[in-house]
């Protein structure tokens, strides 16, 4: 099953070179997975993410560094709004939220509903300048 996963995590990457140097950068969601899995953005510019959910379950966007995620993992939010790195997308819907990050680095994106990192749903994105 791990040999399984890191294949499709592989063609996920593959065909994930949609890598966004713009300001609006657009990710879909399908079968809890995020496409692309792999993102680029601009370093201190606002960008905008275009989150589209095509599942019929809600899911959730939420980047931060690895302490915002342990947080996330253990928390009890069951909903996430006001908080533009933390996006609930219900079943079927598009948010958007736009986000200006200020250092240079890689952050994970994740959706954090039960179940659903370990089955793969997460996503890197790497700020550059
Ligand atoms: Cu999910």
């Amino acid at each position: 099953m791990l040999v399984l996963l890191a294949a499709l995590s592989t063609i996920v990457s593959g065909c994930a070179s949609a890598e966004a140097a713009g300001t609006s950068v657009e990710i879909g969601i399908r079968y809890s997975r995020f496409h692309p899995a792999n993102v680029t953005v601009p370093r201190g510019r606002p960008v905008t993410f275009v989150i589209r959910n095509d599942d019929p379950i809600d899911h959730e966007w939420i980047i931060g560094s690895e302490a915002v995620h342990e947080a996330h993992r253990t928390g009890s939010e069951a909903h996430h709004d006001g908080r533009p790195t933390e996006v609930t997308v219900p079943a079927l819907s598009t948010r958007e939220t736009t986000v200006t990050l200020a250092e240079a680095g890689s952050l994970e994106f994740l959706c954090h509903l039960p179940g659903h990192e370990a089955y793969g749903m997460s996503g890197t994105l790497t700020v550059e300048g």
